[in-house]
């Protein structure tokens, strides 16, 4: 159960409750939690170390961008970091996102092999965000094109692969298996009215052969993120159902 936290950069600081503009805080929430690992950039690694080391795992994601940008060039990551920070930070892992169908994809690809290649070196695992996003792609949930960027993240040699999760227990069985056996995580996607739904999307990524979840918004504008990350994690780690899991965040 990965928290993810890279939202500062990916859709601004409004993504945040004021309570939270102090990174620190939902960082002590979340390992309070007992959440497995953090994914965020380099720079907020090191800057909030006091809260996470030595307490949880770490992600370093390595690309980036905001949406200042103007939107066609929103399709592209940029280099947020160097491999050598993540690094020297103590990374479990490194992670990168490549936006497959976007006219930006060689580039993506370029920055990806880039630390693949480093990452191979270190014995570091390199997670791909697989989204397929871009001006030819209608619908980013349809199972097609989503099974078409884990298949193509599984052949650029992701380790883990987070995506979208695409509706229902039975379309995700079709994901995961086109990954042949790479870890496949959900990515969280934009915060829930109604938690136990969210609960069961998790539930169904699990049960189709999931691996696990990275989860950013609905964490962190839950009401109480602790509970949030044991709820979740409960469906991930013991196998609980969504309804069981749900009496964790009463
Ligand atoms: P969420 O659980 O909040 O969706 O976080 C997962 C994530 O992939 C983050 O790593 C990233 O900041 C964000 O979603 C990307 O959002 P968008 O889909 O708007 O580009």
């Amino acid at each position: 159960m990965v928290f993810a936290f890279d939202h500062g950069v990916e859709h601004g600081p409004s993504d945040f409750p004021r309570e939270f503009l102090d990174p620190r805080k939902i960082i002590s929430r979340v390992v309070e939690g007992g959440v497995d690992a953090i994914m965020m950039l380099p720079a907020m690694a090191y800057q909030t170390r006091d809260a996470w080391a030595g307490r949880t795992s770490l992600i370093v994601k390595l690309t980036s961008k905001t949406n200042l940008r103007p939107p066609d060039e929103r399709l592209r990551q940029s280099t947020f970091g160097l491999f050598e920070e993540a690094v020297s930070l103590g990374a479990d892992a490194v992670a990168a996102t490549v936006y497959w169908g976007s006219q930006f994809e060689d580039q993506m690809l370029e920055k990806w092999f880039s630390i693949k290649g480093k990452a191979d070196l270190y014995g570091i695992p390199c997670l791909q965000l697989a989204y397929p996003r871009g001006p030819s792609i209608k619908n980013i949930y349809d199972v097609e094109v989503v099974r078409y960027g884990v298949r193509a993240a599984v052949e650029s040699g992701a380790d883990l692969i987070k995506t979208y999760y695409t509706g229902s227990e039975e379309s995700f069985r079709e994901v995961v298996k086109v990954a042949s056996g790479i870890p496949v995580l959900m990515s969280g996607g934009p915060p829930r009215e109604n938690f136990l739904e969210f609960l069961r999307d998790v539930e169904n990524v699990m049960r189709a052969g999931g691996s696990g979840v990275v989860v950013g918004r609905n964490v962190f504008r839950h009401p109480n993120p602790e509970k949030a990350v044991k709820a979740i994690s409960a469906i991930v780690h013991e196998g609980k159902t969504a309804e069981e899991a749900y009496q964790l965040v009463k």
